[in-house]
């Protein structure tokens, strides 16, 4: 299969010698010759008609008619028009530019388009121009229509409910643009009509920048390759017990003492700035402060955490350095409202994660202090005592995220002891939180907190962890990785056939890059392709597996 549809002796720099037709759904490769040289497809062309879903990915989910005709177009005329002005102008004269900026990517290094050809005119059809903000229960959908015509125009519309379907749709349009390189032309594709909305309302990928830092700009490019896979959501883990990076204006001791280098920091302009590109793109980014646990770098003079950098480091966190909140010290509540307030300042979040993975007893239980506290509570120093000290603490962090961000939005906590479904509603409302599943996919607790009427975000490691999978932490021996889960295993993880029966409490699904072993060198070939598989499973949850999906995939890759 990969032999057929590549062109391994086709160099970008000299004159095709192949022509491509679609057989079976393969496109095989003929010889160019005289007679067949007028009516010869090249390779991009034969591809996009030679599945039912030409090169789109993800794959649309509604109507989809992709004509049969391909047009010459001029890549020095392409127009944008906005229909109807309103509050989101600023997003969709981004989304227009950024569509502008697309076209030329699929221009083959070292060749020019000859500069002949139709010019192209987007409308944008735009119902709320008012509606700006990000929502869980947003209509991202689009239609996408490419008239048949026979004049010197080829005229596209994009209807849509708001600008994130504008920018979805032309997306679409941006992938129906292809090179010739048989001659030298950029074509798009003609009589065209798209009906495409997502299956689930989030579809997210975690980096954590906390274990190694990442440039700002390889996190802008990071959020371009989301915006192109129709990923919505890029969650910002970013801070651990290893690292502080993000630069809090209200503590900034915490960045002082916590980043790894006084470079190696996220400024309240960096975030901005990438908030703003995310927007601009589809993107939300959702920050995480992880806590009370994974928290360490950065808290050294305030006496808030205990149990830092203990050893041996086993027995009180799962990994180096370990370090949690003091939760009965006043003054902690007081910093984290700080904290929050300066991430309402910066990201304006319509969700916020709050953390709460892999919470130590030992580490709480090595404090005296601590102790004497649950005790003067009448707390058992067990497990269930434990809980109750969590509670406490997640109560008090809550009204302070409420009071930080203005409003009840939506908070988000990793599954833990705290959100078992047996006990969860003593602790957490289920209208208030959303778990983030990480653990494995055949955990008995998702049909419970289903059960109980929770909301889930899929993470489950089996499939979507990107660094390693689950063995890689608890005794991978000598092997760095294992297993690599490959993009196959990502697209055939359905959050959906987990349990069928509650799949609108599933709003979604989320990659996560942990970073002990990646930085900015080697986050691309981390990432993708593995997270446009995500990104199709979560846009359009295919009843179909990745063999179907493998040609558009090599495409896509
Ligand atoms: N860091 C944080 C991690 C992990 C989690 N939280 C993690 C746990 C197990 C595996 C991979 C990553 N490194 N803060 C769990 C949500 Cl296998």
């Amino acid at each position: 299969i990969l032999a057929a549809v590549t062109c391994y002796t086709c160099a970008e720099d000299v004159t095709p010698v192949w022509r491509w037709s679609c057989e079976n759904g393969r496109c095989l490769k003929y010889p160019l010759n005289a007679e067949n040289l007028n009516t010869a497809l090249s390779l991009e062309a034969c591809k996009m008609f030679c599945n039912e879903y030409g090169t789109l990915w993800p794959r649309p989910t509604g109507e989809i008619s992709l004509g049969s005709h391909l047009a010459k177009i001029n890549i020095n005329s392409i127009h944008v028009e906005i229909t109807k002005r309103g509050k989101s102008d600023d997003l969709m004269n981004a989304a227009a530019q950024r569509f502008k900026t697309l076209i030329p990517l699929v221009i083959p290094k070292g060749t020019m388009p000859k500069s002949s050809g139709k010019a192209v005119v987007v409308y944008l059809v735009n119902e709320n121009p008012d509606e700006r903000e990000f929502s869980l229960h947003f209509d991202e959908g689009y239609e996408l229509r490419v008239a048949s015509m026979a004049d010197e125009k080829v005229n596209a519309t994009i209807f849509a409910k708001n600008f994130f379907g504008i920018r979805h749709g032309l997306e679409t349009l941006s992938q129906l643009v292809l090179y010739d390189d048989i001659r030298d032309h950029l074509l798009i594709v003609r009589d065209v009509t798209i009906l495409d909305r997502p299956v689930y309302p989030y579809r997210g990928l975690l980096l954590d920048t906390a274990r190694n830092y990442y440039s700002v700009d390889s996190l802008k490019s990071t959020i371009d390759a989301m915006a192109a896979n129709k990923l919505n959501t890029f969650h910002w883990h970013i801070t651990d017990s290893q690292s502080f990076p993000f630069v809090s204006t209200r503590r900034p001791n915490l960045t002082k003492y916590g980043a790894f280098t006084p470079q190696k920091v996220y400024t309240p302009a960096d975030v901005r700035n990438i908030v703003r590109y995310g927007h601009e793109r589809g993107v939300r980014v959702l920050p995480e402060f992880d806590a009370p646990a994974h928290v360490g770098e950065g808290w050294q003079d305030t006496g808030l955490t205990v149990c830092f950098k203990a050893e041996p480091w086993a027995s009180y966190c799962v990994e180096p350095p370990c370090g949690q909140l003091n939760p009965i010290k006043e003054e902690l509540y007081n910093v984290l409202e700080d904290i929050y307030r300066d991430m309402s300042d910066l990201f304006q979040p319509d969700i916020f994660h709050m953390g709460g993975d892999e919470v130590s007893e030992k580490c709480w239980n090595s404090s005296e202090e601590i102790q004497h506290f649950m005790i003067q509570n009448r707390w058992n120093l067990d497990s269930p005592g434990f809980l109750n000290l969590w509670n406490y603490f997640q109560s008090k962090a809550q009204e302070k995220a409420y009071k930080a961000f203005g409003k009840e939005l939506p908070l988000i906590l990793w599954t833990s002891t705290l959100t078992e479904f047996n006990t969860i509603s003593n602790y957490l409302d289920k209208n208030k939180y959303i778990i983030q599943v990480w653990t494995s996919g055949f955990d008995p607790q998702i049909k419970g907190l289903l059960e109980k009427g929770y909301n889930l975000i899929m993470s489950n490691y089996d499939a979507l962890y990107l660094d390693c999978g689950f063995s890689a932490w608890v005794g991978s021996g000598n092997n760095w990785c294992s297993p690599y889960i490959g993009w196959q295993k990502v697209y055939d993880n359905s959050p959906a056939e987990i349990a069928l029966e509650y799949k609108n409490q599933i709003l979604g699904g989320e990659a996560a890059l942990w970073s002990e072993q990646s930085d900015t060198s080697t986050l691309e070939n981390r990432l993708w392709p593995r997270s446009a598989a995500l990104a199709e499973r979560l846009w359009a949850e295919p009843a179909t597996k990745w063999i179907d999906a493998e040609h558009r995939m090599l495409h896509m890759r």
